[in-house]
């Protein structure tokens, strides 16, 4: 199975290159922002408790997410591999994760790190907020998910840096420009 991490900041472009990856490699696709957004719009319990975190710009607690991730992943049939757009965000749930494939005997082929920086994504998300209706797309709350990147999400990276997977990518410019070089590092380490 080829499955991919796409891993960057809040506004780095995980959920654009996702859409890219779809289409070229024919892989399920699973956004944990998009799950819990659909939580949210359809009043469920656990998009009450994902709304009082994701306004402040926290993250939603591990158990909430990983439990998300198990469920998906015994229902997802028999795929090409699967994208994890926006998650695995803290250590705790790259390791669920990666006991979580290890029991369907597979793994992390590659962890595709988008690189941009903070005033490019405040520039971004700012932008999108004019349209997107999101409650976080707001230049406090945006502060506070980057500062919580820093602290929670960063030290995924050297999590997949051990494991040899994490390929760096540079996030800025077309974006096809920029899914060219995602497919070439998907491509390498898929030979
Ligand atoms: P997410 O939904 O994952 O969203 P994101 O990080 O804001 O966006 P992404 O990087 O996908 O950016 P996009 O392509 O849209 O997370 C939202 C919240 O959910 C989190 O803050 C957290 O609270 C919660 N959450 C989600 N997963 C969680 C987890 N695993 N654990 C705990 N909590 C979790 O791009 C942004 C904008 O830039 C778009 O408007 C796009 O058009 C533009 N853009 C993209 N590429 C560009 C380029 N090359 N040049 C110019 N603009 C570009």
């Amino acid at each position: 199975m080829l499955n991919i991490v796409i891993f960057g900041p809040p506004g780095s472009g995980k959920g654009t290159q996702s859409e890219n990856l779809i289409k070229k490699y024919n892989l399920a696709h699973i956004s944990t922002g998009d799950l819990l957004r659909k939580e949210i719009s359809t009043n469920t319990q656990l998009g009450a408790l994902a709304k009082s975190h994701m306004d402040k710009g926290e993250l939603v607690p591990d158990d909430v997410i990983i439990g998300m991730i198990d469920s998906y992943l015994d229902r997802m049939g028999n795929v090409n591999g699967v994208i994890f757009d926006g998650f695995p965000r803290t250590v705790a749930q790259a390791q669920a994760l990666k006991e979580l494939l290890a029991s369907y005997k597979t793994s992390v082929a590659v962890c595709l790190n988008l690189e941009v920086p903070n005033d490019e994504l405040m520039t971004r998300l700012i932008e999108r907020g004019k349209t997107s209706g999101r409650s976080d797309d707001n230049e406090e709350t945006i502060k506070a998910r980057l500062d919580v990147y820093d602290k929670q999400t960063k030290p995924v990276l050297d999590f997949y840096k051990k494991e040899g997977v994490a390929v760096n990518i540079k996030g800025v410019g077309s974006i096809d420009a920029i899914f060219a070089d995602i497919a070439d590092a998907v491509d390498s380490k898929n030979k």
